[in-house]
Order: structure tokens, then C-alpha cells, then sequence
């Protein structure tokens, strides 16, 4: 854990007691600070009993609190603690500005932040997988799920590669990462900005916070990351500002077991410029882009079973990152692609999908956003209206042939039927595992015992 003199004796409230508030609640009292900490939820506010003060920040008196540390999932835009902070004169953070506060405490190091709307977790365990292969010191923290302050200091010369999502950029005033990175911006999250403006200036912060000297990386698949380099190359002189479209890199791909489909050269390129920032060579880079192995949820092959793949995209969690998903798959009657599709929609429409339609066999429609989606996909494609994740993957299966693949790829988030993306990823691998195992007991070929749905 993370811990840093300079919070001794200082009070501070915390708003948010997951991973990320949990995390800070605790790295404060081990820093010696007096701590105020609530979650709606009681099962979290009991773990901290008799260690802190148990109240809502929202509701007290913040007269010598040094900030509020919220969590990334609190709406800042609609909670009230942003106004009742703000009337105290206090500042409303995150765990990502702790840990800013604490660095001239901890031993020598950098800071890669990596950010942007599809691509970061990916990126940032590409950047770790790299800088550890280098034989570097380094830990990975932020929004990939790992609060940075629950990793232990590095030793001089170390490297923290954190994914930063918009929400934690929000409450970061001071972090300057050495190598900043952003990948692309597409609408996301608009229930959280004004507009698509609002987020996209949310996720420039990170520039911003960053001192001339340090370098920033930007991706090339959208106008507006263009627009923000283009700003960014302005305000430094073109100095230490780097825009890569990974067409040098573009030969190398096929030795890339995990990182393929142009997405995912756009990735690998910011990550090795990120290295080649940091003074990597290719000597270092290049065997790691091959030795490389994806995250959970992005892509996964689950299973192949009677000759049809079955793959987890889970974390596709709007149009634009199902869209890369579906362009996988160019139409070939040998390998027909089912897609499962739908949950908490983002917007109404589909429209970065759309150029890939015609690579779609059929689409099982689930969630909140099923019948919108069913309407859409009608006139091109063949829907099944499937509404639950069980009955999807089962009519998926019943209908897939040998060579074809059933893709779970929602375009959309899950909370409308999953706690998140992860369980909605696991749900879909254990059910696909069941369905399969169901077959194998009877020897069947079709599930009639056994049925999970
Ligand atoms: N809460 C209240 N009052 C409220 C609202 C919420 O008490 O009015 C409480 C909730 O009960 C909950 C806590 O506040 O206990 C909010 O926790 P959280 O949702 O921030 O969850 P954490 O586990 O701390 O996870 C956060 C990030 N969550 C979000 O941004 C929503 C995680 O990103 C991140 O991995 C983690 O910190 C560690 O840094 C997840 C995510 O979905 C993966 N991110 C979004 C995305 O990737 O699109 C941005
Ligand atoms: P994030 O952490 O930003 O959500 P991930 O690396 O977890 O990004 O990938 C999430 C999803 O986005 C995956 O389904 C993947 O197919 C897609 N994706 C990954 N990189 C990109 C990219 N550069 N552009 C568009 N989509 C991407």
C-alpha cells in the first residue's frame, strides 16, 4: 500500500467505499490521517467501524477538511457533494489526486496516464507488459481496476502506468504524468458531460495538468483527438508531442497473437511510443508486442465446441468498440458471425457498427436496448428478440453451423441486467461452458438436459 507523510494529522472525507474509496480510506489511516468516510451501502461503512468517523460529507460541516476524496462512480454532475464542498471552500478529489499529492514522497519514479474512450485497459497492460519485459520496475493501477494506492511503493527508477477514465481525470487537479496518452475520443458517458464537448474537454485535463517538458501521445483514428494534439503541439512549440497511426508498425502485426484488427495496431502503436518515451528501444519493445497476452472480456475465445467459436467482447461497451468486433469478421459463408447484442444502450443508435452489418448472419437482441436495436438490425440482418443473455447464447448455438462464431459484443453497458461488464462477461463464458457440457452428457449434438437457461 501506499501510505505518505504528507497526509499526517490532516483530515479528510471520503464519498465511496468500493475499490477505489475502500483503498483511500484505508492508505489515509495508514498515513496517519483523521478520516471521514460513508457509502450508501451499510456492508462497506461497517468494515471501517471504530476506524473512522461514519458520516456523509454531503450532510456535515467541512470547516479544515483538506479534501474530499470521491469515488469515480459518484455522479460529480448531479451528486450534491460537488456545491457542499465547494461552499466549504474544499477540494473534491479522487484516489488518482492522493496518490499526485504523495509522489514527491515516494522514491524517484515516472508516470505513463493513458486515456481515451476504447482501447485503455488494453494499452495500459500492453505499456506494463513492455516496461516488465524491459526488466523495468513498474506497477499498473487506475480504472484497469487496480486503485493505485493499493500497490506497494516501487523502488528508484520505477514506472506507474495508470488508465485513467474521465471520471478519475475529473478529480485529479495535479497529476503530471511524464508520458501522457490519449487513444481516441468517441461519445461516451454523455449522462455524466455537457455533451459530447464536455467529455472530450474532461479527458484534455491530462495534457493540461502535464509540465512542457514531459511528452504527450495522442492516437489518429477521430478529429477530436487530432484537434487536442493539434492544440497541445501549438502550446509547446511541436515539441514532445507525438500523433502515431501505427503504419510503420503495420508489417510487424501478424507476429501479434493478441493485438490484432487495425484497433489494435492504433494501440500498440501509443504503447511503443510510450516506451520509446520513456527511452525504450525496439531491441526491448518488439518481442513483447509478440509475447503479449489480451485481457479478459476483449475479444476472448471461451470456447470452440462442434466447431463454432465462442467469443467474450464483453467490455465492447458502446458502438465504437463493437464496431472493431464486428470488422473482424468479413462476410464468408464458411464463417457466418452470431451477434449478441444490446443491454444499458449509450445512445440510439448503432452507427459506427453500421459500415459492418453486412458481416452479421443474425442478432440476438438483449436488455433495455433490445427492441430498439431488433427495429434497427431488422431490415438487415435476421433478429431474434432474445431479451436475456441465456436464451441469446442458446438460440445462437441452435442456429450455428460448424466454422461459424458466436459473438458476445453488446455495444452497450450491462447494468441494466449485470452487476457490471466483468459479470456479464462471466455469465456469458459459464452459460456458454454449461450449454456445451449439457450436449457432451447427452451426446446429442442439441441441449436437452441440463438446460442453464
Ligand atoms: N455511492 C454512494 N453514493 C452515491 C453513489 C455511489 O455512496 O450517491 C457509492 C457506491 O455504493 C459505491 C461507490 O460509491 O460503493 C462507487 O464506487 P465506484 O463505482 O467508483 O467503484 P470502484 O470499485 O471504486 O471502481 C472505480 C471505477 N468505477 C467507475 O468508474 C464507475 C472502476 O472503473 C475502477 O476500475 C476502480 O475505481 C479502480 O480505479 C470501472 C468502470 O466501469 C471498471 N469505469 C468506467 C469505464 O471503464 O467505462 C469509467
Ligand atoms: P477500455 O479500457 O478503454 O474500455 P479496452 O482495452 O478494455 O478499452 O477495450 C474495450 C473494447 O474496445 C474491446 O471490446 C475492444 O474490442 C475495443 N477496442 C480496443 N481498443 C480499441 C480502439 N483503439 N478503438 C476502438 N475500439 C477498441
Amino acid at each position: 500500500m501506499i501510505a505518505s507523510p504528507v497526509f499526517a494529522g490532516k483530515r479528510y472525507a471520503v464519498l465511496g467505499l468500493a475499490r477505489s474509496g475502500m483503498t483511500a480510506a484505508e492508505s489515509l489511516l495508514a498515513s496517519g490521517a483523521l478520516v471521514t468516510a460513508w457509502d450508501t451501502r451499510e456492508e462497506p461503512r461497517r468494515a471501517l467501524e471504530g476506524r473512522v468517523e461514519l458520516a456523509d460529507p454531503a450532510l456535515i460541516d467541512l470547516t479544515g477538511y483538506a479534501g474530499v476524496v470521491v469515488s469515480p462512480g459518484v455522479p460529480l454532475n448531479t451528486h450534491p457533494i460537488a456545491a457542499h464542498a465547494a461552499g466549504f471552500g474544499v477540494p473534491v478529489i479522487g484516489d488518482i489526486e492522493l496518490f499526485a499529492i504523495a509522489r514527491p514522497s515516494l522514491p524517484a519514479h515516472r508516470v505513463v496516464g493513458i486515456t481515451g474512450t476504447n482501447g485503455k485497459s488494453t494499452t495500459t497492460a500492453l505499456v506494463h507488459h513492455i516496461l516488465q519485459s524491459a526488466a523495468l520496475p513498474v506497477r499498473m493501477g487506475g480504472n484497469i481496476g487496480l486503485p493505485v494506492l493499493g500497490q506497494n511503493p516501487l523502488n528508484p527508477g520505477g514506472v506507474y502506468v495508470l488508465e485513467l477514465s474521465s471520471y478519475q481525470i475529473d478529480l485529479t487537479h495535479s497529476l503530471a504524468c511524464e508520458v501522457a496518452a490519449l487513444l481516441n475520443l468517441t461519445p461516451d458517458h454523455l449522462d455524466r458531460y455537457d455533451g459530447f464537448t464536455g467529455y472530450a474537454a474532461s479527458k484534455a485535463r491530462l495534457f493540461a495538468m502535464q509540465r512542457p517538458d514531459q511528452v504527450a501521445v495522442f492516437g489518429t483514428s477521430d478529429p477530436k483527438t487530432q484537434s487536442i494534439a493539434q492544440r497541445e503541439a501549438q502550446l509547446r512549440g511541436g515539441q514532445r508531442v507525438r500523433s502515431v497511426d501505427g503504419s510503420d508498425l503495420a508489417a510487424l502485426q501478424d507476429q501479434w497473437p493478441s493485438l490484432q484488427g487495425p484497433h489494435n495496431l492504433q494501440n500498440a502503436a501509443v504503447a511503443v511510443a510510450i516506451a520509446e518515451a520513456l527511452g525504450l528501444t525496439a531491441m526491448q519493445w518488439r518481442p513483447a508486442l509478440s509475447s503479449f497476452r489480451g485481457l479478459p472480456h476483449r475479444m476472448e475465445r471461451v470456447a470452440e465446441a462442434g466447431g463454432v467459436m465462442y467469443i467474450n467482447d464483453s467490455k465492447a461497451t458502446n458502438p465504437a468498440s463493437a464496431a472493431p468486433a464486428l470488422a473482424a469478421f468479413p462476410p464468408s459463408p464458411e464463417r457466418r458471425v452470431h451477434w449478441i447484442v444490446g443491454g444499458l444502450p449509450k445512445g440510439d443508435e448503432l452507427d459506427e457498427c453500421e459500415p459492418y452489418f453486412g458481416n452479421v448472419a443474425a442478432a440476438y437482441t438483449i436488455g433495455d436496448a433490445g427492441p430498439r436495436f431488433a427495429d434497427l438490425l431488422a431490415s438487415y440482418t435476421k433478429v431474434t428478440r432474445s431479451e436475456m443473455m441465456c436464451d441469446a447464447i442458446r438460440q445462437a448455438k441452435e442456429a450455428a453451423r460448424p466454422g461459424d462464431v458466436v459473438l458476445l459484443s453488446p455495444a452497450c453497458a450491462s447494468f441494466d441486467q449485470f452487476r457490471d461488464y466483468e459479470a456479464r462477461g462471466d455469465s456469458f463464458r459459464q452459460i456458454v461452458h454449461a450449454l456445451i457440457e449439457a450436449d457432451r452428457a447427452d451426446g446429442t449434438g442439441k441441449t436437452h438436459s441440463g438446460d442453464p437457461c
